[in-house]
Formats: structure tokens, C-alpha cells, sequence
């Protein structure tokens, strides 16, 4: 038992707004994996948080099961992780409220994913995308963490909750953990193969940019072959961040995949152009992903193990998340029952 308290928690979440991604994988997920035995680790699908953008239901549900069967087959062990669906732990929605009332208006318009969402949701600028750091808030708080894992998109909603944390300590005493943001190292970024500048992400509409965990290899092939390189005319496999990003990003994934470093890598290809760099990348990933598509295949077919997952997670996450939210509720003066 003591021992079990000396561990440090860590926590995450994703939202299932879209199918996850290499970019998914190797900057969060692989990480995250590595982690079971050193921390306490809780591990969600923010799916509360995904309909701050309008989501078809169907796509929605299948996405969130399909997103548990992928945190296990990348090696989230749910003996040894906490893995549950945010929805079904009332306790994020309820101290959440509770947060919004510590939150300030100016605060959360600063918030740069809240701009950016405005504007690539024009049509659909609601409540609950401008008080969504309020309910990340929530999420973080109710588990007590020291480190949060995400990307460095993140970090500003992070240093949010930092500060309303602080905020209710300060009036109320101490109530909640202050977490820290743990970033991964550079290098975890991986990018679109189609525009190398930006990150590859889930909600991309150019399917060619974004390796999904559940591509069929001759997908992943296809897409690798097809990769944004340079047109500058030597075409060596060199890392130049600068001036090669096409390139580089095939090397890290191609590192990131192999172990191998980018000297070896330039020394394997050396004289050989990206005719031979391509492929053997699309290759790499094609069987970096293949045990991880395999066993989310062989997953997805028994629900019944999925859903025992799910509720087990639930039913642990709200052991500990109701005791936060009990202190709280006392603290700003509810009745308590
Ligand atoms: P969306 O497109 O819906 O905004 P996304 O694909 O950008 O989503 P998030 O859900 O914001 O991904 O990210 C979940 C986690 O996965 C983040 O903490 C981030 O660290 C990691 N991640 C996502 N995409 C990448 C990427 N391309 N490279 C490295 N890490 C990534
Ligand atoms: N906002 C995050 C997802 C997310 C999250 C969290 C991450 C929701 N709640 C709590 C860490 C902790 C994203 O869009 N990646």
C-alpha cells in the first residue's frame, strides 16, 4: 500500500475527433507505455471534449472503442494503467462547472486553440469551445498528478489549470496538486508527409499527409511513396531541418521506427536518392504498426473484453476522482450528502 502511494501519477487524455495517427503514436502513446511501472498512470478519451466540434454519433462511438482497443494494442497494459471513457465519469463534468466559476473570461480568450478553432469552426463558435480548458481543468485536477503528457500545443491549458489550481488554493487551501506539463523531446513531432511545415494530425482533411495506426500496409506504402521530399537537385538523404524538412521528417520517422540514428541513416543511403529512402521508410512503419493494427483487429472483435476494460477503468477512475470532488464541494459550501 505504501508503496503504491510513493508512486507519482501521471495523466493524459485524447480527444476522438479522428483516427489515431503515427504522430499519435510516436509522440504520445509509445511514450506513454514505457511509463506503467515507474508512475500511477491514468489514461482517458476526452470524448466530452470532442463535441466542442460538431462530430457525426456513429463515427464518434466507433472512434472512442476503437481508440481504447489502440491504446492496448500499443502496449497500455489495463492491469497496469487506468484506462476509461471521460463521459462515464461524472465527476469531470461536475467539478468542471465548479472550475468555470473560478476561470476568467480574459483567461480563457487568450487560450491560442480557442482562436484557432474559432476560426476553422466559424460557423460553430459555442460555449463549451471557449470554457474547454476550464473542463481540462477539471480532468487533471480530480486525479491529484504530477506530470501531464502532451504535446506542446497543450502546455498553454496546462499552465491554465496551473493557475486556477492555484487560485482555489489560495482562497481555499490546499486542495489540489499542482501538475507539471511534461513535453516530450524534440524529435516527437512528427509531420504531414504532403506539408512537411505542419504537424500530422488526426483531423487533417488530406488523408495522404496522415498515416492512421489502421492503415493496410499497401496504404502505408502508398502514402511514403508519394512523400513531399526537396527539389533541390543533389537528392541526398541528409537531416537539414531548414531546408530539408521533407527529408528530415522521414528520418526521424524512419529513426523513431529503426532505432537507428540519422548518421547511420545517411550512411545507409548514401548514393542512393530517395527512390530506395522512400520505401524502406514506408517500410519501417509499415511493421512498427503492424503488431499494433493486428491486435487492435483482434481486439475490436471482442467488445465484451473491451467494455470490461472500460467499465473497470470508469469504476477506478471515479473512486478517485469523487474524492476530489467531495473535498471541493465542502470547500465552496455545498451540503454534502
Ligand atoms: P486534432 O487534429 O484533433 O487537433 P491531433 O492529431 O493534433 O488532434 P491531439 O489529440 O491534439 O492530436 O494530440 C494528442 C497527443 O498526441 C498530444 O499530446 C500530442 O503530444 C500527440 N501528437 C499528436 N500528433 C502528433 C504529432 N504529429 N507528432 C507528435 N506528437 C503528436
Ligand atoms: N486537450 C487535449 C486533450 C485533453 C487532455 C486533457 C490532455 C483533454 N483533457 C487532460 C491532457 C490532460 C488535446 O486536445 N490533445
Amino acid at each position: 500500500m505504501e508503496e503504491k502511494n510513493a508512486k507519482k501519477v501521471m495523466l493524459s487524455g485524447i480527444q476522438p475527433s479522428g483516427d489515431l495517427t503515427l504522430g499519435s503514436y510516436l509522440g504520445a502513446i509509445k511514450n506513454w507505455s514505457e511509463r506503467a511501472e515507474i508512475f500511477d498512470c491514468y489514461y482517458f478519451m476526452a470524448d466530452l471534449h470532442s463535441i466542442t466540434v460538431r462530430q457525426n454519433p456513429a463515427d464518434l462511438r466507433r472512434r472512442t472503442i476503437e481508440q481504447l482497443a489502440q491504446y492496448i494494442a500499443c502496449g497500455l497494459d489495463p492491469e497496469k494503467n487506468t484506462l476509461f471513457i471521460q463521459s462515464h465519469v461524472p465527476a469531470h463534468t461536475q467539478l468542471g462547472w465548479v472550475l468555470n466559476c473560478y476561470t476568467m473570461f480574459g483567461e480563457l480568450s487568450r487560450m491560442t486553440q480557442f482562436k484557432d478553432k474559432s476560426a476553422k469552426n466559424a460557423e460553430n463558435i459555442n460555449g463549451g469551445l471557449f470554457t474547454y480548458p476550464a473542463l481540462m481543468a477539471a480532468d487533471i485536477l480530480l486525479y491529484q498528478p504530477d506530470y501531464v503528457p502532451v504535446g506542446s500545443d497543450q502546455k498553454q491549458h496546462v499552465e491554465l489549470c496551473r493557475d486556477v489550481a492555484t487560485r482555489f488554493n489560495n482562497i481555499y487551501g490546499d486542495v489540489f496538486k499542482i501538475p507539471e506539463p511534461y513535453i516530450p523531446k524534440v524529435g516527437a513531432r512528427v509531420m504531414s508527409l504532403v506539408s512537411p511545415e505542419n504537424k500530422m494530425s488526426k483531423s487533417d482533411k488530406d488523408p495522404n499527409g496522415t498515416v492512421y495506426l489502421l492503415d493496410q500496409p499497401d496504404v502505408i506504402m502508398r502514402k511514403f511513396k508519394k512523400a513531399v521530399t526537396d527539389s533541390d537537385t543533389e537528392r541526398c538523404v541528409h537531416y537539414d531541418l531548414a531546408n530539408k524538412p521533407g527529408v528530415s521528417n522521414l528520418m526521424s520517422i524512419y529513426s523513431a521506427c529503426t532505432g537507428k540514428t540519422f548518421e547511420e541513416i545517411e550512411a545507409e543511403f548514401e548514393g542512393q536518392g530517395y527512390g530506395a529512402f522512400k520505401p524502406a521508410v514506408g517500410e519501417a512503419v509499415v511493421e512498427t504498426l503492424r503488431p499494433i493494427r493486428e491486435e487492435s483487429e483482434r481486439l475490436l472483435k471482442d467488445k465484451a473484453y473491451l467494455e470490461t476494460v472500460y467499465k473497470a477503468g470508469a469504476d477506478k477512475a471515479s473512486y478517485i476522482a469523487n474524492k476530489t470532488l467531495r473535498k471541493v464541494y465542502k470547500k465552496v459550501g455545498f451540503v454534502v450528502k
